[in-house]
């Protein structure tokens, strides 16, 4: 352990420890721009300069990636440390756009915020515009390099976080830039959408694409009937923006909101996530007992990994679960089989479907599949959660003061295994508990499988059935983990030796999708646990917990669907993959 000083207060740290870190141990909160939890520290803003041999010490370093030493007495606030921080939000306005009324940032901007705290009224500097053009060639988010601010965020996660490598540096010094790569429109560039550099831009350089004006002029046309679904992590993420903590469940006041925004139908994502547990816990079943079937069957709800695999694993395909995701299922499921029983004419359904996330926007768009029900796209337009919130807010719907209501049914009543699709190792974990019956006729005594929570970044198991049959499971997340278990089937496979899987599940974001691209601002480990914990209590609290008891489901079968895996559900549930 490191004893120090930070402003004269005592603090013990682990070695090892930054001083931005130690400082926030006790309470000083030291500016930062280019720092984020998420990432390797790396002292390129330079706002979080601090004394490091206590007052009036000319030593300086930089807090975020300095370790604490025995005996440092650290400075982080006096005259001359807020002089330079200023003069550095000074430059930074410098060369930065001032039109914030505009910005989708505006309310919600790092920068801003440190431009407001510092009081700066007037540039000593002049400014200086680059006019560069707002890239907005990508489905799911707009790149505006004139904003940037260089601080590496969105660069360092997209390449050593994902792995992903669509964007990067051009240019140095005051004409540096990112840019998606090689110049290219970020539309053809490797992006898959996930977001992660918009969640972790601090200003409004790269952000999601905003789909709200078209939600509400459908609200808003009498000729249309609007129906919504939403999906796992959005409920215990949503209440962030009104004030409340992280994890809140807030379920039944989504659902109000949503019919106050004028929505006439809400379902739940829940419960089409029970479908796709049906669908795709049958395909695991079949292909473990057909001989010469595709071994392991992949995960393919997360649509960023779906495009990741088709442009980077496309020898994996046959191996890629056909199951559509929970939203495109519901989507199909809303105009194929719920319009006529309500008797709600097709073509006049506007489907809305709120998302965590910045890639299922790309991926209701997908290809011709769909279009599954022959309405135009099942699912006609999807809003993260931060344009949900937004909504609610232009809207003046108090939210916290409305009283729960539920869903409509009968695709709105949820089991747990549907809700815990929104953590990492969640789909893994709902399809065990309905695996097990479908391989064994009995349930399961203890349906919590604890192999799969948490964020270590690759978990891997054994599933024992309990009548001889036992698979091998593994669960990633982060695309960055991904490869190492993509590598390990694909040279089994190619060296002719047994698979090292049976099922695999892969989630692009940290987390699961509860580290959506498209969730509240602020995301880190901490704020994830919090969801996460969100996510369980609500399974916990669900009084069916695995997706083949949920009735409703039993009831689409029999009204409609046929059985699963049937010809009904290929038609409509089921999609293809292409290199
Ligand atoms: Fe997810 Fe999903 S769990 S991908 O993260 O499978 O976005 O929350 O809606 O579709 O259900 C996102 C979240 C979903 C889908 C579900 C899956
Ligand atoms: Fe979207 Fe979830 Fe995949 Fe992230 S993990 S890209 S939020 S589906």
């Amino acid at each position: 352990m490191v004893n120090l000083k930070i402003n004269g207060i005592d603090v013990t740290v682990e070695e090892g420890t930054s001083i931005l870190n130690a400082a926030r141990k006790v309470n000083v909160k030291i500016p930062t721009l280019c720092y984020s939890p998420d990432l390797p520290p790396w002292a390129s803003c330079g706002l979080c300069i601090v004394r490091t041999g206590g007052p009036g010490s000319p030593r300086m370093a930089r807090a975020c990636t300095t370790p604490c030493e025995n005996n440092m007495q650290i400075i982080t606030h006096d005259p001359e440390i807020l002089a330079t921080r200023r003069t550095v939000v000074e430059l930074i306005l410098s060369n930065h756009p001032s039109d914030c009324l505009q910005c989708p940032r505006n309310g919600n901007c790092e920068l801003q915020t440190l431009a407001a705290e510092f009081g700066i009224r007037e540039l000593p500097f002049k400014h200086i515009a680059n006019g560069l053009q707002i890239d907005d060639s990508n489905p799911a988010i707009v790149l505006n390099p004139e904003k940037c601010i260089r601080c590496g965020r969105c660069v360092k996660v997209c390449q050593e976080v994902q792995n992903v490598w669509a964007i990067e540096f051009l240019g140095r010094g005051i004409k540096g830039r990112i840019a998606s790569a090689a110049d290219a429109p970020l539309g053809e560039s490797p992006c898959i959408k996930c977001g992660q550099c918009a969640a972790h831009c601090p200003v409004g350089a790269i952000y999601e694409r905003d789909d709200t004006v078209k939600v509400w002029s459908a609200l808003q046309n009498p000729d249309v009937h609007p129906v919504v679904q939403i999906a796992p992590a959005v409920r215990v993420a949503l209440a962030e923006e009104f004030g409340l903590p992280p994890g809140t469940v807030f379920t039944k006041k989504i659902y109000a909101a949503l019919r106050r925004l004028g929505f006439k139908t809400v379902f739940d994502t829940n419960f089409s996530a029970d479908l796709t547990i049906m669908e795709e816990g049958t395909e695991l079943v079949k292909r473990l007992t057909t001989k010469g079937s595709d071994i392991p069957l992949i995960t393919s709800c997360c649509p960023a990994w779906v495009d990741y695999m088709e442009k980077y694993y496309a020898d994996m395909i046959p191996n890629f679960s056909t199951a559509k995701s929970p939203q495109q299922m519901m989507g199909a499921m809303i105009k194929a089989y719920w319009a006529e029983k309500a008797g709600v004419d097709p073509n006049k359904i506007y489907s809305v479907s709120v998302m965590p996330c910045t890639a299922k926007k790309w991926e209701s768009h997908r290809n011709d599949d769909m279009k599954s029900a022959g309405h135009g796209f099942d699912v006609d337009i999807v809003i993260t959660t931060r344009e949900l919130a937004r909504m609610i807010k232009q809207a003046g719907i108090e939210i916290l003061k409305l009283d729960d209501e539920e869903a409509d049914s009968p695709m709105g009543p949820y089991t747990g295994a549907g809700t815990i699709f929104g953590v990492t190792g969640g789909v893994m974990e709902a399809a065990v508990r309905s695996a097990y019956f479908l391989v064994t006729k009995k349930e399961l005594g203890d349906v919590n499988f604890l192999p799969a929570r948490g964020l270590d970044g690759v978990k891997e198991a054994e599933v024992d059935f309990g009548n001889g049959t036992k698979i091998k499971i593994a669960i990633a997340h982060q695309m960055g983990n991904i490869e190492a278990v993509l590598n390990k089937i694909r040279d089994a496979r190619d060296a002719g030796k047994e698979t090292p899987y049976h099922f695999v599940e892969v989630m692009a974001c940290r987390g699961g999708c509860i580290g959506g691209g498209g969730q509240p601002y602020g995301c880190t480990d901490e704020v994830r646990k919090l969801r996460t914990e969100g996510i369980y209590k609500d399974d916990t609290q669900s009084k069916l917990r695995c997706s083949h008891q949920n009735p409703f489901i039993t009831q689409v079968y029999k009204e409609f669907l046929g059985e699963p895996n049937g010809h009904k559900a290929h038609e409509l549930l089921h999609t293809k993959y292409v290199e």
